[in-house]
């Protein structure tokens, strides 16, 4: 059994438009994306999303919204990511560049799908609606995906301490 890789996404959104930053270096680099990385010990995922959230934009929050939960798995890579996604319309501070990441606000029409994870085109649509998610996607190398699944949910599971 593997265990998987407990990672967060957090979606910042004001206005019709979306905050993504460009990832600068690690998983996921030149890619836009929301605002996240691994939970450390002793920190629940929500804490784990703040604190990514503040070190990689400068934003802080006071409570974040849970949305999704999607896996990953990679052929021939033994680490599933187990990614637990949330979102917030209300922030304190202003964005600011970091060194993982340069933030940029999108107008929700325009989202550079293009330069970015290939799943994400499946599942902004529910975050943009504000429904809540579940899915499972299987890459072939970081572009293509082989398969997925991906459901809308009435509720996700509550968060627990890593
Ligand atoms: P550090 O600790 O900085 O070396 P790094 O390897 O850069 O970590 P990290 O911690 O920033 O990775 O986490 C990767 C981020 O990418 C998380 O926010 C989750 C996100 N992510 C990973 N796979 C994704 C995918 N397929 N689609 C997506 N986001 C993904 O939208």
């Amino acid at each position: 059994m593997v265990t998987p890789k407990l990672l967060t996404l957090v979606m910042v959104l004001r206005q019709q438009k979306i905050l993504l930053g460009l990832k600068k270096r690690g998983f996921g680099a030149g890619r836009w994306n929301g605002f996240g990385g691994k939970v450390e010990p002793g920190e629940t995922i929500e804490e784990g999303a703040k604190r990514e959230l503040w070190e990689e934009s400068s934003l802080t929050v006071e409570s974040l919204e849970k949305v999704g939960q999607i896996k990953f798995e990679f052929v021939g890579e033994r680490e599933l990511l187990d990614v637990h996604i949330f979102r917030t319309d209300s922030y304190q501070g202003e964005p600011v560049e970091s060194e993982e990441m340069r933030p940029q606000w999108f107008d929700l029409e325009k989202i550079p799908f293009d330069e970015m994870w290939a799943d994400d085109i499946y599942w902004f649509p529910l975050l943009l609606q504000n429904k809540k998610f579940k899915g499972q996607f299987k890459f072939q190398g970081h572009n293509t995906i082989l398969e997925y699944t991906l459901q809308e949910v009435d509720e996700l599971e509550a968060d627990k301490e890593s």
